[in-house]
């Protein structure tokens, strides 16, 4: 059987991870079902299986694959059909965009969204979150906390995104593959928190509510933090 651990809120069903949201999409994109193991900060114990402590980890059969990036070229080594990353040319590109898009547009995403995570996460995870989050951050998670600054940045990111949306309908072309999934996993974690930062009629908004139509349609409503 085909495991996703994934982190979730308060609420199992409401799972948020930017990186996990990447992974359901890319076993959308394949048709492969799978069994959702949410866990909360506080069972992480439950991924020693994997030898390491972060979600997403798939577990397919015997193989245990950590890491969104390895996950999309794990799961094109064994199902081939309909790629995810194509030919190494696009593959080792994949690593630029990763890289393009991991700074200013989770940042700005996360100054309007750090305290909604704070509230929907299980109350036992809140010291962890605010702890290991503060640590990183250098400042506390109210002194972050600046929707303003965040759509500022968001902007910023959106920029670059909306040029490339305006022409063709998916990053990666005509239809949705790895670089769709891996920018759109910030737009799902986003969505999941009940947030929205992003204008719903501009090329970035339209092509988000493409990719959600399709995962809907395949896997009903996402849970939404209220
Ligand atoms: N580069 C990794 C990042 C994974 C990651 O940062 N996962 C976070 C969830 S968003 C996590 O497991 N955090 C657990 C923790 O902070 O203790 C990927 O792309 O999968």
């Amino acid at each position: 059987m085909r495991e996703l651990y994934e982190l979730c809120g308060g609420d199992p069903e409401l799972v948020f991870s930017p990186y996990c949201w990447r992974v359901r999409l890319a076993l959308l994109h394949k048709g492969l079902s799978f069994d959702s193991q949410p866990i909360r900060f506080s069972d992480k114990a439950k991924l020693a299986f994997s030898g390491q402590p972060l979600v997403p980890v798939l577990r397919d059969g015997e193989a245990v694959v950590s890491d969104s990036l390895a996950i999309f070229r794990y799961l094109d080594q064994r199902y081939p059909a309909k790629p995810l990353l194509g030919d190494a040319l696009s593959s080792a590109r994949l690593e630029l965009i990763d890289q393009l898009t991991r700074h200013i547009l989770p940042t700005g995403l996360l100054k309007g969204l750090v305290l909604q995570i704070h509230a929907a996460i299980d109350p036992a995870d809140r010291d962890y979150f605010r702890e290991s989050r503060e640590h990183k951050l250098g400042v506390s998670l109210e002194q972050f906390a600046d929707p303003v600054a965040g759509q500022a940045l968001l902007q910023q990111a959106l920029r670059p995104l909306d040029a490339v949306l305006a022409t063709q309908a998916y990053l990666d072309g005509a239809e949705p593959a790895a670089s769709d999934y891996l920018v759109a996993g910030f737009f799902f974690w986003a969505w999941s928190l009940g947030e929205q930062p992003w204008p719903g009629e501009s090329p970035v908004g339209l092509w988000f509510q493409r990719l959600l139509g399709q995962y809907e349609a395949q896997l009903g409503p996402v849970k939404r933090a209220a």
